[in-house]
């Protein structure tokens, strides 16, 4: 077996146009993040980007409910569920990474929310907390245990995976000024409240060794 020379590892999670200005969910200011990010890849030796990739007609999309507005919600089979705008369709240019995100050192893309009938937020598990992604096993088989988060959206897709990651067993930290939030009816706060109490090390760029 191949030595590890560094068992970190930088996990940007879902910096797709969609989730920038213009894009069909923009998170206020996420086009904000990529120089931190870029530099972040360019220190890190082991790098993994999550891409959120909806077929047509997904489940999460408010499109797809009788009735239903974007930011409203529904019951799942899984429990309940936000609605959102359609976004991040695969093959769209929504779906794409941010034109300037560095992104050719990625060593993974993992690709998730791609089952009809559930959303995806973590980057280890789909929102009905059981199916898995497949990250967990690729990180433990390359001896790859500290992982640090950055990307879109502070409050979902970030804080899933980070609470899934302390849950696991892995040592997590996020740069927090290397995300942006959604922030829905103080999901930005509470998202902050459940990373901390589980452990998880809310860091800003620049208290990152260089
Ligand atoms: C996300 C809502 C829906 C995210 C993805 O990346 O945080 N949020 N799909
Ligand atoms: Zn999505």
């Amino acid at each position: 077996m191949t030595e590890v020379t560094d068992d970190r590892v930088l996990i940007v999670i879902d910096v797709q146009n969609d989730f920038c200005p213009g894009g069909a969910l923009a998170v206020g200011e996420g086009h904000e993040v990529v120089p931190a990010i870029n530099e972040l890849i360019r220190r890190f030796e082991h790098v993994v980007l999550t891409q959120d990739w909806h077929p047509e007609g997904h489940s999460s999309f408010a499109s797809f409910h009788e009735g239903k507005e974007p930011f409203h919600t529904a019951e799942m089979h899984y429990g309940e569920q936000t609605l959102w705008p359609d976004h991040c369709v695969q093959g769209t240019a929504g779906a794409d990474f941010h034109p300037e995100l560095a992104w050719d050192k990625a060593q993974l893309i993992i690709r998730k929310g791609f089952r009809p009938g559930v959303d995806s937020y973590s980057a280890f598990f789909e929102n009905d907390r059981t199916t898995p992604t497949g990250l967990n096993g690729y990180l433990r088989e390359r001896g790859l245990t500290k992982l640090v988060l950055t990307g879109l959206a502070t409050d979902f897709c970030v804080a899933y995976s980070a609470l899934d990651a302390a849950r696991l067993g892995f040592d997590t930290t996020v740069v927090m000024d290397a995300c942006r939030a959604i922030d829905l009816d103080g999901s930005l706060a509470a998202a902050e409240a459940q990373m901390r109490e589980a452990g998880v090390v809310l860091t800003e760029f620049e208290a990152l060794p260089a």
